[in-house]
C-alpha cells in the first residue's frame, strides 16, 4: 500500500513513527514542509525536513523534538564570541554538519530534493522524504510594529525569538506562488492509495505544503481517501502555538474548525480526540466522516493505534 503523508516537524515526525509501526509493509512518501527553512551563517537550515529525518533515523533530541541528541554548542558559542548573530536559534555542532553538507551540495547545483535524498542515505528514515518544492519558499509572519504599522518577520524569529508572544496578523508563504512541486511529489500523490494529514500545524506546516501550486489540486483529484488527524485537542494545540497562526487565518483552535478549514473538498475523514467527541456531529455535517479516538502521541504504540484508526477510517470512506 502506498501512503503519502504531508508533514511539518515534531507532530508529523512523531506520527510517522507510529504509522511505520502500524503499517510496516506500506511504502510511505513524506512531502515535507520547507517554509520553515532559514538561512543562517551562510548555511541553509531545513527544520522540518531534519526533524523527520532525525526522528525516523534515530538521531533526534527526543524531548525537544528538534535538533540532534547528545549535542554540544561550541560553534554556536564561538559565533557569539565574534558577535555574529543570531543567537536565539539553537544550532548544535552535530546539526551544523547537516547544514554544511546541505549547503555545499546546493552550492554545487544539486536541488534540495537530491540533497535530502543524499542526507537520508545516512539516516535511513524508512520513508521517502521529499521537500514540497525545490524552489525557495519562506514563511513570514506579519506583526504589529512599534509605530502602529506592520512588519514581516521570518517564521523562525516569530516562533523562536518572539515565542509567538505577539499576535500574528498574517502568515505568508513567501515565494509559494512562483514555486512548483519538487520532482516526484505529484507522481507520489497520483500513485498513492491513501493521503494522510498528520497532526501537524494546519497553517504553517500542512497549509504551507498545500500552498505550493498543484499540490492541493493533485490531492483533491487523486480519487483516494484523504484522512487527517486533529493537532487540536480540547480547543488547544497539544504543544506549541498553532492557535496563534490559526487566529491569523481566522480559524478558531478547535478540532472542528481545523477540519472545516481543510474542507470537505480535500478531507474525506477526520480523527478527533475522545475529549472532542461532541465535534463528531459537526464535522460529519460538514461532509467529512469523523471518528473520536485517543489522539495523544504519548509513545510509539499509542501513535500506532492512532495510525491504525486513520487506516480504518480510510477503508470506511473508500
Ligand atoms: P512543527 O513543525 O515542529 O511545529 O511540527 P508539526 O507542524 O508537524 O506539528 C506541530 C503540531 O503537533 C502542534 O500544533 C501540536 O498541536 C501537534 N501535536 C504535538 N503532539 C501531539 C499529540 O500528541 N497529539 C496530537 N493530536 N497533536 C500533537
Ligand atoms: N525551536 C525552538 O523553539 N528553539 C530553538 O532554538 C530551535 C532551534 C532549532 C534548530 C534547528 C532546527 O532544525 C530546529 C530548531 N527549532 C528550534 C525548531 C524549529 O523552530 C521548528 O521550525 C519549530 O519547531 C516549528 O516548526
Ligand atoms: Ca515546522
Amino acid at each position: 500500500r502506498r501512503i503519502v503523508v504531508l508533514s511539518g516537524g515534531i507532530g508529523g515526525a512523531r506520527f510517522l513513527r507510529g504509522l511505520l509501526r502500524a503499517a510496516p509493509e506500506a511504502e510511505v512518501t513524506v512531502i515535507g514542509n520547507t517554509g520553515d527553512d532559514i538561512h543562517l551563517f551562510g548555511l541553509k537550515v531545513c527544520p522540518d525536513l531534519d526533524t523527520v529525518m532525525y526522528t525516523l533515523g534515530g538521531g533526534i533530541h527526543e524531548e525537544q523534538g528538534w535538533g540532534r541528541a547528545d549535542e554540544t554548542f561550541a560553534v554556536k558559542e564561538e559565533l557569539a564570541a565574534y558577535g555574529v548573530g543570531p543567537d536565539w536559534f539553537g544550532l548544535g555542532d552535530r546539526d551544523f554538519a547537516t547544514h554544511v553538507v546541505r549547503s555545499q551540495m546546493l552550492a554545487a547545483g544539486y536541488p534540495l530534493s537530491a540533497v535530502t535524498e543524499a542526507l537520508c542515505r545516512r539516516w535511513q528514515p524508512g520513508v521517502r522524504l521529499l521537500p514540497m518544492s525545490d524552489d525557495r519558499i519562506e514563511t513570514h509572519v506579519l506583526i504589529d510594529d512599534a509605530d502602529g504599522g506592520r512588519r514581516a518577520v521570518h517564521f523562525q524569529e516569530y516562533w523562536v525569538r518572539l515565542r509567538a508572544g505577539v499576535p500574528a496578523r498574517a502568515v505568508v508563504p513567501v515565494g509559494a506562488e512562483h514555486a512548483k512541486p519538487a520532482p516526484g511529489v505529484l507522481e507520489a500523490v497520483a500513485d498513492a492509495d491513501l493521503v494522510l494529514f498528520p497532526p501537524s500545524n494546519p497553517v504553517v506546516s500542512v497549509g504551507t505544503i498545500l500552498a505550493v501550486p498543484g499540490i492541493r489540486e493533485a490531492i483533491a483529484d487523486a480519487g483516494v481517501p484523504v484522512v487527517g488527524l486533529s493537532p487540536i485537542i480540547g480547543d488547544a494545540p497539544v504543544r506549541g502555538m498553532a492557535d496563534k497562526v490559526l487566529a491569523a487565518v481566522g480559524v478558531e483552535a478547535t478540532a472542528t474548525a481545523v477540519a472545516q478549514h481543510y474542507g470537505s473538498g480535500l478531507l474525506d475523514g477526520w480523527l478527533v480526540d475522545t475529549v472532542d467527541a461532541a465535534a463528531v456531529e459537526s464535522v460529519e455535517r460538514a461532509g467529512i466522516r469523523c471518528r473520536a479516538v485517543p489522539l495523544l502521541m504519548t509513545d510509539v504504540e499509542a501513535t500506532a493505534e492512532m495510525a491504525r484508526a486513520a487506516l480504518a477510517l480510510a477503508e470506511e470512506v473508500k
